[in-house]
């Protein structure tokens, strides 16, 4: 549920990174404050255990520039990926406007992201959307380890639609950028359809 402000002309949208413990989320969101400058960002906050586990959320807000001539930020979060925190991702994931499943690649953990992605669709359900209709983008992280699965493999396992399918190595900062800005374009696409 996209906020657009018309008094103040702003539009605020909600991204939520979502996957397996471990699989490289809270890496994305640290290598996108490093990346912007001052001036676009806010504080990234993070909510986490002694060993960096995030333990209910990290968020960090963005400034995308002017669409339109409103005002554009992007609202970042991850979820816990530790599979006893499911509360915390129901609750992180309303009024979401766009999800990034950020997949690990290792092929120990294939069954690890399936059921990631199952857990996904059913609390997508429960705050009222569909994983089928909401603007959604599949990262497959983790590609510079030796023990990937084939990128073929992982599109037949995990893709649920045709949603666009990004490579990366998040703690080197590849693929990054381009699997946020692949999310935004749907979630402005979609801001068109809808208003
Ligand atoms: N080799 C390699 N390591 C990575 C990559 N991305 C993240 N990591 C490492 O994987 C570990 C876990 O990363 P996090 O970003 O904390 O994982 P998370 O998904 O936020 O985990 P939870 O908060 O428990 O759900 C860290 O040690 C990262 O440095 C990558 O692309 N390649
Ligand atoms: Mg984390």
């Amino acid at each position: 549920m996209t906020f657009i402000n018309y008094a103040s002309r702003e539009i605020n949208c909600k991204i939520v990174y979502y996957g397996p413990g471990l699989c490289g989320k809270t890496t994305n969101l640290q290598w996108i404050y490093e990346k912007t400058n001052p001036g676009s960002k806010g504080k990234l906050i993070s909510l986490a255990t002694e060993t960096d586990r995030t333990l209910f959320f990290d968020f960090l807000p963005l400034e995308l520039g002017t669409v339109r001539g409103f005002k554009t930020r992007f609202h970042l979060y991850t979820v816990p990926g530790q599979v006893f925190y499911d509360a915390s991702r129901k609750l992180i994931l309303k009024g979401v406007d766009g999800v990034i499943f950020v997949a690990d690649s290792q092929v120990e953990r294939m069954d690890a992201n399936a059921e990631a992605i199952e857990n996904l669709a059913i609390n997508l359900k429960t705050q009222g959307y569909d994983l089928n209709s909401v603007p959604y983008v599949l990262q497959l992280n983790k590609r510079d380890l030796p023990n990937v699965a084939p990128l073929e493999e992982m599109k037949r396992l995990l893709m649920r639609k045709t949603e666009p399918t990004y490579e990366a190595v998040a703690s080197k900062g590849v693929g990054v950028f381009e699997t946020l800005k692949g999310v935004a374009k749907l979630v402005m696409a979609d801001l068109t359809r809808t208003t």
